[in-house]
C-alpha cells in the first residue's frame, strides 16, 4: 500500500550561473546548526573540488541533507553553466521539488529557461525565490514579472500560483514578501515543508533504485547515489543490477545516508530516500539497483546530446614524455572510457587510429573541464579544434544552434551587432535593462568558437555573455574562421630575448625568453591572416665591436597567455593543443614546414 513519507522533502536547486545556488545552500547548512559555533565554515563549501574552488563555479551536482524541525531535507546542489546542464537534468529524478533562484538584477537568464524546462518536463513542483535582494540595483518587481513571462512561455498550463520567496542568501536571509521583516531562512524552510510533496511510495514491494550519481573512495571503491523508488535496502542484501537489457548479481556493502556535509552509515533505507551504496562493483549511472527475486529496470533518463567535438591524441610532439607521467594511448583510452562512467552527457568513440579518440561533449568548458582534470592528474596529450556536431533530420544537414544573450551598454550595441552578422547570428529579442540593452540571438553554435575574445576585446570588457543550447536546424552557411595567421617557430632551441624581439612586431607572442620551443610549434599570432615561421631563438652576433647605441636596451611586449578554453578556441583545423601537467602549447599539426608547404598547395590544387 502506498505510504507518505512526511519525514522527508528532496529539492534541487537550479538556476543561471552565478545566482547564489551554493550560497543559499551554505545559509541552509548553517542555519540547521550542521556547523559547531565556534566552526569556521569556508564560503561555497558544496563547491568541495579544486577546480570548482579556483574558478568559483560549481561542476559537479552535489547532495546534502539539512533538519528543519522533523522533516529531513535532501538538498541537490546543481552547476548553473550551460555546459554542465547534463548534471542538472540527470539530478531531476532523484527530488520531488525545485527551487528556482533568480538574480533580483538579472532576471531570469538563457539557463533559468533551460533548467526550468527541464524541471517543468518532469512535472517538479517549483518555489521561486529571488535572490540577492539587497543589491542596491534590484528590480525585484519587473524580476518576478519576467519569471511569470517565463512560466507561462514553457508551459502555458501550467499553474501559476508556485510560492515566491524573497532571499539575500550571502546573509541567509529569506520573507514570504518584500516588507516583512526577517532574520533568517525559516520562511524559505517553512514553504519547502508546506509545498513540496512528501516522497510517496511502498516498503513492501521489490526494491528499486535508481543510480543518478557515482562518487569514488580510495577505502570503499566505487560508491552509487541516488533515490530508493520503491521498497526498503538493507546493508548486504541481495541485488540485481540491470537496465532493462542487461541483469547481473551483485550485493550491498555499506549503505550510507546524508547528515549535512557527511555521509552516515545507515541500517536501512526505504523509498524516498537519497542514499549512496558501496560494494556493488561494476555499474553506471543510470542503471538500477533491483531486487534479487523481482528484478524490475526503472526507465533510464536521458539527457541532451552533445553539441561538440574533439579529437584526444596521443602525444607525438619533440617534447612527448617529458612532463607527464600517463602518456601512452592505452592511458588515455582507459581515462578516457572512464570518464563516461559519471560523466553523463559525454561521448568517447574510437576512431581509425588507436592513438585517437573522439570525445563529444557539451561545450568548451565541459570538454575544458575534463582536459584540465586529466592534466591535473598526470596525463599528457593533444587536442585538435574542438567542432560542432552535425546531424541529419529528414535528409537536411542540420546544425546546433545555441541562444545567446547579452547585455551591453548601449554604445556597445553596434560593434557586437557586426561581430554577430558576421557569424550569422538572428536577433530574436531586445530590451532595455536598467541602462544596459539585453540582447538576445539564435546563433549556429560554430559561430561562438572563438566569439568571446572577440566580443570581450569589442566591447572593452563591459559586456557579459551567456549562451544555451537551443536545437537544431538547417546549416546556415559558410562562417568565416580566424583572420590571423600564425606565428611557427622555425627551429628547435630556446627562446632569447634578442630572437624574440627581431619577431616581436610581426603580432602578439605567446611566449618569453630562455622557453624551450621546437620547430613547428605556434609562438605567436601573426598580425596577417598567413602563417609565417620565425625564429625567436636566434642569438646575437658577438662581435669585437661594441655597438654604441644601448644594444641592452631590448624591450619585449608582455606575450598573452593563453588559458587552455582560450587556446582551443584560437586554433585552426591544421593546428593542435599540446596539454602536459605542466604546459600548454600550441603547435601546427605536421611540424614540418615541407610537408606543411606540400599540403598546402595540394589543397589549393583541388
Ligand atoms: N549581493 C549578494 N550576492 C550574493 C548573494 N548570494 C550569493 N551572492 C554572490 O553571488 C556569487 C555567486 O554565488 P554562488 O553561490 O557561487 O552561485 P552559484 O549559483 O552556486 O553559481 P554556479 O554554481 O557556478 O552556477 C558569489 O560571489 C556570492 O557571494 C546575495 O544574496 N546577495
Ligand atoms: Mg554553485
Amino acid at each position: 500500500m502506498s505510504k507518505n513519507r512526511t519525514d522527508i522533502r528532496n529539492i534541487a536547486i537550479i538556476a543561471h550561473v552565478d545566482h547564489g545556488k551554493t550560497t543559499l545552500v551554505d545559509g541552509m547548512l548553517r542555519q540547521s546548526g550542521i556547523f559547531r559555533a565556534n566552526e569556521a565554515v569556508i564560503e561555497c563549501v558544496m563547491d568541495s573540488n579544486d577546480l570548482e574552488r579556483e574558478r568559483g563555479i560549481t561542476i559537479m551536482a552535489k547532495t546534502t541533507a539539512v533538519h528543519y524541525n522533523d522533516t529531513k531535507i535532501n538538498i541537490v546542489d546543481t552547476p548553473g553553466h550551460a555546459d554542465f546542464g547534463g548534471e542538472v537534468e540527470r539530478v531531476l529524478n532523484m527530488v520531488d521539488g525545485v527551487l528556482l533562484l533568480v538574480d533580483a538584477f538579472e532576471g531570469p537568464m538563457p539557463q533559468t529557461k533551460y533548467v526550468l524546462r527541464k524541471a517543468l518536463e518532469q512535472k517538479l513542483k517549483p518555489i521561486v525565490v529571488i535572490n540577492k535582494i539587497d543589491r542596491h540595483d534590484q528590480r525585484v518587481e519587473e524580476v518576478v514579472d519576467e519569471v511569470l513571462e517565463l512560466f507561462i512561455e514553457l508551459d502555458p498550463e501550467h499553474d501559476l500560483d508556485f510560492p515566491v520567496v524573497y532571499a539575500t542568501a550571502r546573509e541567509g536571509i529569506a520573507k514570504v514578501a518584500m516588507e516583512d521583516e526577517s532574520d533568517s531562512l525559516k520562511p524559505l524552510f517553512e514553504i519547502i515543508i508546506k509545498n513540496i510533496p512528501c516522497p510517496r511510495g511502498d516498503d513492501t514491494l521489490p526494491l528499486q533504485m535508481m543510480v543518478t550519481m557515482t562518487d569514488y573512495d580510495d577505502y570503499v571503491g566505487k560508491i552509487a547515489v541516488g533515490r530508493v523508488v520503491r521498497g526498503t535496502v538493507r546493508p548486504g542484501q541481495n541485488v540485481i543490477i540491470t537496465n532493462g537489457e542487461f541483469e547481473r548479481k551483485s550485493r550491498i556493502g555499506k549503505l550510507f545516508l546524508y547528515d549535512g556535509l557527511r555521509r552516515v552509515e545507515g541500517e536501512s533505507a526505504s523509498f524516498g530516500d537519497i542514499i549512496a551504496i558501496t560494494g556493488l562493483g561494476e555499474f553506471t549511472v543510470g542503471d538500477t539497483v533491483a531486487d534479487f527475486e523481482n528484478p524490475e529496470a526503472l526507465p533510464t533518463f536521458v539527457v541532451d546530446e552533445p553539441t561538440l567535438s574533439m579529437l584526444f591524441s596521443v602525444n607525438n610532439s619533440p617534447f612527448a614524455g617529458r612532463e607527464g607521467q600517463f602518456v601512452t594511448s592505452r592511458h588515455l583510452r582507459d581515462r578516457l572510457f572512464r570518464e563516461l562512467e559519471a560523466n553523463v552527457s559525454l561521448r568517447v568513440m574510437e576512431t581509425d587510429s588507436a592513438d585517437t579518440f573522439e570525445v563529444c561533449g557539451r561545450g568548451e568548458l565541459h570538454l575544458g573541464i575534463l582536459i584540465e582534470t586529466m592534466r591535473r592528474e598526470g596525463y599528457e596529450f593533444q587536442v585538435g579544434k574542438p567542432k560542432v556536431i552535425f546531424k541529419e533530420i529528414g535528409g537536411k544537414k542540420c546544425e546546433p544552434l545555441e541562444l545567446l544573450s547579452i547585455d551591453v551598454p548601449l554604445e556597445f550595441m553596434g560593434p557586437v551587432m557586426d561581430i554577430l552578422g558576421v557569424r550569422k547570428a538572428e536577433m530574436i529579442n531586445m530590451i532595455e535593462v536598467a541602462g544596459y540593452m539585453r540582447l538576445e540571438f539564435v546563433v549556429p553554435a560554430r559561430g561562438l568558437i572563438g566569439f568571446r575574445s572577440q566580443f570581450l576585446t569589442n566591447t572593452k570588457g563591459n559586456g557579459i555573455m551567456h549562451h544555451v543550447f537551443h536545437g537544431y536546424a538547417p546549416y546556415k552557411g559558410d562562417i568565416q574562421e580566424r583572420s590571423r595567421g600564425s606565428l611557427i617557430a622555425f627551429e628547435t632551441g630556446d627562446t632569447t630575448s634578442y630572437g624574440i624581439n627581431s619577431v616581436q612586431d610581426r603580432g602578439v607572442m605567446f611566449i618569453e625568453p630562455a622557453e624551450q620551443i621546437y620547430a613547428g610549434m605556434i609562438v605567436g599570432e601573426n598580425t596577417r591572416d598567413l602563417d609565417m615561421e620565425v625564429n625567436p631563438c636566434k642569438k646575437k652576433h658577438v662581435t669585437n665591436i661594441r655597438n654604441s647605441g644601448g644594444e641592452d636596451a631590448i624591450r619585449l611586449f608582455t606575450p598573452r597567455k593563453m588559458s587552455l578554453e582560450q587556446a582551443l578556441e584560437w586554433i585552426n583545423d591544421d593546428e593542435l593543443v599540446e596539454v602536459t601537467p605542466k604546459s600548454i602549447r600550441l603547435r601546427k599539426l605536421r611540424l614540418d614546414k615541407h610537408q606543411r608547404l606540400r599540403e598546402r598547395k595540394a589543397a589549393q590544387n583541388i
